[in-house]
Parts: structure tokens; sequence; C-alpha cells
């Protein structure tokens, strides 16, 4: 039995190196939650809240994330006996929605259980995969030739996959000046479901169908399931889904709706790798490729991305891109390092990267302590 005694809560900045822009926003500089968990043993496991400042990917942002994890994860993890740390998402799972929030409490469980049982992350989740392919994610770009220049980047660098972030009026356009310029690179596209089912925008998924894409990610609205299905009807290019599927109970609905062919896996956004694992494993049972999604995590949140894309149904390049493409320096000792598209899986204790508790503290913007015993 494990028993937490101190949670850490710090709010921690970085810049970004390349201001990146989606669908619905833009960002150069991002503000996530670190949790520290230490049992009584003095074990520590750390975890991320990789949440988005704005309200603009899911419901959550860094403020509702700091106010449920002080009110109420951070009391239940001191109020729970644990073996394990699918038990303690057990007692996590009381609270609704809030998955960021929750996930940050996840990863830090698993990274203490897995350290303190001297196993790997990845090994601890089942995972036997001694590297991961690596894919990178471009943003929207203020125009054509500065996209190709990214994407030209990103190929030298070795990456196995392209993703480019569309919009209504940056889509066709751009993707086929890359497919044109590159024909031989895995590509694919993420919406962030601003597309709608109706006539204005069926010509422009019609022409995507024809770019020879590896899939087209979560075009439409995320509780449009309906809509994905009938649109994987009308196309040949897999539908993946990311917003749509917060609960492994979302994916058992999209599965029985024909509505996902790929399925993108976010810690952060399932809630923790609890669940993550839960919707893998699913996924598997039904033939359905997954891969490992980002939220720019920083490199906590990037190691536990990097070990779940260790399990055997990750057969897809995932979102774990080196620390350098989004990050001068990283929070942990070590930047997490892509080599020709290839992320090492770490097979010391734990997480497997350290993290640089001086640059975090210098980084550090506020901070929280807990203790089971009511102390501050
Ligand atoms: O939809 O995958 C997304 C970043 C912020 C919000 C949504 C998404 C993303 C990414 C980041 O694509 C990918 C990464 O972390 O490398
Ligand atoms: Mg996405």
């Amino acid at each position: 039995m494990s028993r937490v005694e101190v949670v850490r809560l710090r709010r921690v900045r970085l810049p970004l190196v390349h201001r990146f822009q989606t669908s619905s926003h833009a960002k150069r500089e991002l503000e996530h939650i670190l949790v520290t968990l230490t049992d009584t043993d003095g074990a520590v496991g750390w975890g991320e809240i990789a949440s988005p400042s704005g309200p603009f990917y899911s419901a959550e942002t860094v403020e509702s994330c700091w106010a449920v994890a002080r009110d109420h994860l951070a009391p239940m993890t001191l109020g729970t006996d644990w073996a394990h740390p699918a038990d303690l998402a057990t007692a996590l799972g009381k609270v609704r929605g809030n998955h960021f929030a929750r996930a940050g409490f996840d990863m830090a469980a698993w990274a203490l259980w897995s350290t303190a049982n001297g196993v790997s992350l990845a090994h601890a989740l089942g995972g036997s995969r001694g590297t991961v392919e690596a894919g990178v994610s471009l943003g929207i770009e203020p125009t054509v030739d500065d996209l190709l220049a990214q994407v030209g980047l990103r190929v030298h660098e070795g990456y196995r996959r392209i993703k480019l972030k569309i919009a209504p009026g940056w889509d066709v356009e751009p993707v086929r000046a890359v497919r044109t310029a590159y024909p031989g690179v895995p590509l694919h596209v993420d919406a962030n479901g601003a597309y709608r089912d109706g006539p204005e925008h069926r010509a422009v998924l019609s022409a995507l169908d024809g770019l020879g894409l590896m899939m087209i990610e979560q075009p439409y609205a995320p509780r449009d399931l309906v809509a994905h299905a009938a649109l994987q009807e009308r196309i040949d290019t897999p539908v993946c889904l990311d917003e749509s599927v917060e609960e492994v109970d979302d994916l058992v609905t999209a599965l029985r709706l024909n509505a996902v062919r790929v399925l993108n896996i976010k810690v952060s956004r399932m809630g923790g790798l609890t669940h993550a694992v839960r919707a893998h494993d699913l996924a598997r049972e039904h033939g359905v490729p997954v891969w490992c999604g980002g939220m720019h995590e920083f490199g906590i949140g990037r190691a536990a991305n990097v070990a779940l894309s260790a399990l055997a149904g990750f057969t897809l390049p995932s979102d774990v891109s080196g620390s350098d493409k989004y990050y001068a320096r990283d929070v942990t000792t070590h930047p997490i390092v892509s080599t020709d598209g290839l992320v090492e899986v770490p097979a010391g204790p734990g997480l497997g990267w350290d993290a640089d508790l001086t640059y975090v503290e210098e980084r550090t913007t506020d901070r929280l302590v807990l203790r089971a015993d009511g102390a501050a």
C-alpha cells in the first residue's frame, strides 16, 4: 500500500521557440502545472497538467486545473491508500470531466509506483518497444512558403510523419502544396473540429480525400460522432478522432457507429495513463490503430507519452517530437531527443528523465504544498 504524504503543485512557464497556431488559437508561451507526489517512504513521482490556458481545445483552463487540483484532487490523493496507480485513478474518477487535471495526478502516481518498484514506466504500462517512431505537428503558418520551409526542416530532421493543422481557408491549397513538394512523406491533417457536416465544407473534405493522406483528424465538432461516421462512409481516407474521445465510453460509442478508423490517444485528454491504456486495449481489440498525441508537453508529460507509445497497439508515429521542436530548454536534466525520427524508450526506473529542479524553480510563477497532516 502506498500513501501520499505531500502533494506539490507548481505553475511553470516556458516560452515556445516557434509560434503555434491551430484552427482555434495561437500561442507563444505555455504555462503547465507540475505535480509531485511524495509517499510515506519518500519516493517521488512527477506528473504534468498540460492544459492550454484557454478553454478552446477542451473546456479546461490552467485556472480550472489549478482550482480542481487544489480543492479536490490533492485532498483526495492525500486521503487514499492505493496499491496500484489504477486504484488512485478509480478514487479520482469521482471527479467528473477535468481530464487534464486528473491526468497530472495519475501520471505522477505511475511515475512514483514504477520508480518505487524499480521498473521503467513503459514496462509498468505493459509496453515493450525499445524505440518509438516520432511525428511532428505543424501549426498554421502565415504563408504556404513558411509552411513548406517548416515541413522541409522536419523532413530533413527525419520525422516519420508530418501532421498539418488545417482550418477553413487554410486547407486544400497548403496541403496540396506540401503533397506536391514531398510526394513520399506520410502526411495527415488535423482540423480540431473546425468543419461542419454541411454543403459548405463537403467539397473541401472530398478534395482532401484525394491527397493520399494517412488520416483526417477531428474534422467535426467533438460531440458530433454521427457526422464523423457519415464522413467515413463518403471518403476513403481514415477518419481519426481526438477531441471526441475523452472517456473510454466515447470510444465504445465511436466504434459502434463506425466513426473512428484511427485513434489519437492523449494522456491528458483521457484523464491519465490508466485510461489511456484502457483506450489502447479496446482499440486494439477492434483492430483500430492508435498513436499518441501531444499537448506540447514539457519533458515530464513528454516522457509519459514516450512510455505509453511503447505499447503494442501504437503502430503509427506519435507526436513525441524532441524537446527542441518546442523549447530552447526543457524542464528535464536531459532533453528528449528524436534521432532519425526515433525516440528511445528509457529502460531505467520510472519516467526515465529527471526533472531539472533548478530550472523548474526558475520558471515557477506560483506554488502550493499540501500535506496529509494538514500542515502548510
Ligand atoms: O489537436 O493535437 C492537437 C496542440 C494543442 C492543441 C491540440 C493539438 C496540439 C498538437 C500538439 O497537435 C502536438 C505536440 O504536442 O507535438
Ligand atoms: Mg488533434
